[in-house]
């Protein structure tokens, strides 16, 4: 049967369903379904969340002051986020503000968190659907080693140091204990790097696996540890104490010059082995533009990493905010969360019940109630599901829309806002790539403009930190040494009743929280998470969500081997554990994949 969507797609499942369950390298657990026509050319896609978590539930009746400690426990991939997400929300609802020093602090800890995320992300989880580890044994060290100073001038590049990663490899391989490169693809049609690309990556692949221990010291300096480090209503749960007397674990110099010299290695990292990387490894893929969806069409950004404290406006906003539809890069919408019109969360097609009547809920009014049921076109039984029914209830995750319009978040999301804001900072860099590597400004729009963004980001995010790093330093050196403001803890001067939002842009992009107090206690608790856009099932309307969307019209070299799946999924870094923050009951059978 065909369909036409309300944004533009055309559905069909009359082809063969194939099921990949779970998605691998990823965060949390996820199942991608899709009908592929004659020529194995993708016509229909289903994205599901298989998981229920109820964090949303569990914070009812809390105080406030505390949520920030049980949303962190949301996920420990974007670890940090939510809480300073939440912390913001209380803040918002409270008039409660910070000192500069915990605004540039909070800024350090959500940067260092984006870098150490990208690149996880591309070296971990992504970079493994365009790198064949096999292919690598076949490298010749010498070659591996001219590449290398051809494209960067990083110390580690001699063909003794290929040459030693080589030979790690081929006792791993020898071993036969394949660990986390036991299911690859190797050998698909659709690796297209030489030899000496593939050795080259998996050496980067390595260090990266060293490198981003590092950075998650700067959480474990300001927050006390990693994952999940403290946060605080009214500031960060550090004190300055310069001279390194007085409190046990407070900030010194000692462990400011720290921040300062992980800065510089992550900007050297950036800028010597991430980007060439995205540069060498793209120009092999350059005819591979699947995957845009929704970028081309609709995309959302919040904004964040104020230079100001308290200043939340988009002047203050170091990532830009805005929304695009329909493709109208002219117009950048303005974004107001506490607009009902704006944000809604859509049921129809989650495993949710809304009280009779309502369909989209505004944030602030709306309900996590699980209601699993299965499609009458639902195929299989209650422990092993063959197929599921698009047309009902198909996923844990809820369908948020901005004023009904499904919408892409995420790195990709923010360039393309601040490009079309023509801010200097996003344009020139983006240009500087798509000229380099000689293609058009379309080829922006794909699965591979994805995963350029995020590394470009990353770099942007390196700079930030420097920045942060030396505000913070002058304005303890002005003798300013205040890290929090805890005037307003005192609850009895709270207002009976209140209601705040607090937003951040999450490593995989726009994330709020939304926030009722009454009597002190928390009424209400709400998020909207990145992956709950990107991953979101069809809406009332019949909108298909991001991940589907970018899904559509991929052509697959082999639908036993799902590669293109994985490397347009992949290029979103999905997070389904923020996703659900809310397991089928039953704990559905997974097979790896499943072709019918
Ligand atoms: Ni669990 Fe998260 C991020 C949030 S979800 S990773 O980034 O918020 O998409
Ligand atoms: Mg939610």
């Amino acid at each position: 049967m065909t369909v036409e969507t309300p944004n533009g797609f055309t559905l069909d499942n009359s082809g063969r369903r194939i099921v990949v369950d779970p998605v691998t390298r990823i965060e949390g657990h996820m199942r991608i379904e899709v009908n592929v026509d004659e020529n194995n050319v993708v016509r229909n896609a289903v994205s599901t969340g298989t998981m229920w978590r109820g964090i949303e539930v569990i914070l009812k009746n809390r105080d406030p002051r505390d949520a920030w400690a049980f949303t962190e426990r949301i996920c420990g991939v974007c670890t940090g986020t939510h809480a300073l997400t939440s912390v913001r929300a209380v803040e918002n609802a409270l008039g409660i503000t910070i000192p500069d020093n915990a605004n540039s602090i909070r800024n350090l800890m959500q940067l260092a968190l984006q870098v150490h995320d990208h690149v996880v992300h591309f070296y971990h989880l992504h970079a493994l659907d365009w790198v064949d580890v096999v292919s690598a044994l076949s490298a010749d060290p010498k070659a591996t080693s001219a590449l290398m100073q051809s494209v960067s001038d990083w110390s580690l590049s001699s063909p003794g140091y290929f040459k030693d990663i080589q030979s790690r490899l081929k006792k791993f391989v020898a071993s036969g204990q394949l660990g986390p490169f036991k299911y690859g693809y190797w050998g698909n049609a659709s690796y297209k790097l030489p030899s000496e690309v593939n050795l080259m990556a998996v050496a980067h692949y390595l260090e990266a696996l060293d490198f981003q221990k590092e950075i998650v010291k700067i959480h474990a300096i300001f927050g006390g540890k990693n994952p999940h480090p403290n946060w605080l209503v009214g500031g960060v749960p550090c004190p300055i104490n310069i001279d390194g007397t007085g409190a046990v674990g407070a900030v010194n110099i000692e462990r400011l010059n720290m921040v300062a010299s992980i800065i510089d290695q992550l900007i050297e990292f950036n800028d010597k082995v991430y980007i060439p990387d995205i540069m060498t490894i793209g120009s092999y893929y350059k005819d591979w533009l699947y995957g845009g969806g929704l970028s081309a069409k609709s995309v959302l950004a919040y904004g964040d990493v104020p230079e100001h404290a308290n200043d939340y406006s988009d002047a203050s906003l170091k990532l830009p905010g805005g929304a695009i539809i329909n493709g109208k890069f002219a117009e950048v919408h303005p974004v107001n969360l506490a607009d009902p019109e704006q944000i809604q969360e859509f049921v129809t097609h989650s495993w949710y019940k809304y009280p009779d009547g309502s369909d989209g809920l505004h944030p602030w009014d709306g309900v996590t109630e699980p209601h699993f049921e299965l499609g009458p076109n639902a195929k299989g039984n209650k422990t092993h599901i063959q197929q599921l029914d698009e047309g009902a209830k198909y996923s844990w995750i809820k369908a948020p829309r901005w004023r009904g319009n499904a919408m892409e978040v995420g790195p990709l999301a923010r360039w393309i806002v601040g490009y079309a804001q023509n801010k200097a900072e996003f344009k020139d860099p983006v240009d500087k790539l798509l000229k380099d590597l000689g293609l058009p400004f379309s080829a922006l729009f794909s699965t591979l403009g994805r995963t350029a963004a995020r590394a470009l980001e990353s770099q942007w995010a390196g700079y930030q930190m420097r920045h942060f790093h030396n505000k913070l330093i002058a304005n303890i050196k002005a003798g300013d040494m205040s890290t929090a403001n805890v005037d307003k803890w005192k609850s009895e001067t709270w207002p009976k009743e209140v209601k705040g939002v607090g937003f951040t842009e999450a490593p995989r992009g726009a994330l709020a929280h939304w926030i009722k107090i009454k009597h002190c206690k928390i009424d209400n608790y709400q998020c909207v998470v990145p992956t709950t856009w990107n991953g979101s099932p069809r809406d009332t309307a019949g909108n298909i969500g991001a991940f589907e969307a970018s899904l559509m019209d991929t052509p697959m070299s082999d639908p036993a081997q799902p590669l293109e799946i994985l490397r347009t999924i992949h290029s979103f870094d999905p997070c389904l554990a923020c996703s659900t923050h809310v397991m089928s009951p039953d704990g559905q059978e997974m097979a790896r994949v499943q072709v019918r």
